[in-house]
């Protein structure tokens, strides 16, 4: 097969990144997962400084980014939410320390299968957990489309830190204002050196 020269490109600093970061010992790995178009993506690319995509563009199978804070070595992987990607999903959980859950606050149904994706990550990871759930898109909170409110998430963080017997937090975030998105990775990334 003949790979265009960008992918080729694409793949080969992939590889050489991998190799790198096993080699690196202090390194912490985060996972963003949520129903489809609910800012995973918008979620990491706001944290990695990169600007706001207003239009959707699906992500297959999976994106990752790299950031280095002092000696650590933070590794994001940002999972298709589509339920077709689950094989593809299930590659990325091993290893994984932290667990952003994100749901639309405007979507019940998005927050609603928020359990669907617990019974994912018990299935697939068996090692201690910090979780975040991210009530994201909340500069569009509007009380005319029956909202999530944050005492209904905070209740749920609540029975799932009781349930699952580790840290659960919840915060309400924007990926299009930024609000609580450097809260989030960093809450999670101190949780995590703590619990380790
Ligand atoms: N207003 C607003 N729009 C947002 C926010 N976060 C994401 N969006 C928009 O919502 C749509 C979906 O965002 P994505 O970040 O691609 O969603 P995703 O969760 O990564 O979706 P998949 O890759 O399909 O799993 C895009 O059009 C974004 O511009 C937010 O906080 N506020
Ligand atoms: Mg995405």
């Amino acid at each position: 097969m003949r790979l265009n020269k960008n992918y080729h490109q694409y793949i080969k600093d992939t590889v050489y990144m991998l190799t790198w970061l096993s080699k690196v010992s202090n390194k912490t790995k985060i996972v963003l997962i949520g129903d489809s178009r609910v800012g995973k993506t918008s979620l990491r690319r706001q944290y990695m400084g990169d600007s706001f995509r207003g239009t959707y563009s699906a992500t297959m199978g999976a994106e990752f980014s790299v950031k280095k804070l002092k000696d650590n070595i933070i590794t994001i992987y940002d999972l298709a939410g589509d339920p077709k990607s689950k094989i593809f999903r299930m590659q990325y959980y091993p290893g994984t320390q932290g667990v952003l859950m994100v749901f639309d606050v405007n979507s019940r149904n998005s927050f609603e299968n928020i359990r669907v994706w617990i019974d994912e990550i018990r299935e697939n990871i068996k090692s201690q957990l910090v979780i975040f759930i991210l009530g994201n898109k909340i500069d569009l909170f509007d009380n005319s489309l029956d909202p999530v409110t944050e005492v209904e998430a905070y209740k749920l963080s609540k029975e799932l830190e009781e349930e699952l017997g580790c840290s659960v937090s919840y915060l309400s975030t924007s990926a299009l204002t930024g609000h609580n998105v450097d809260v989030a990775f960093s809450k999670i990334l101190a949780e995590i050196q703590f619990r380790y």
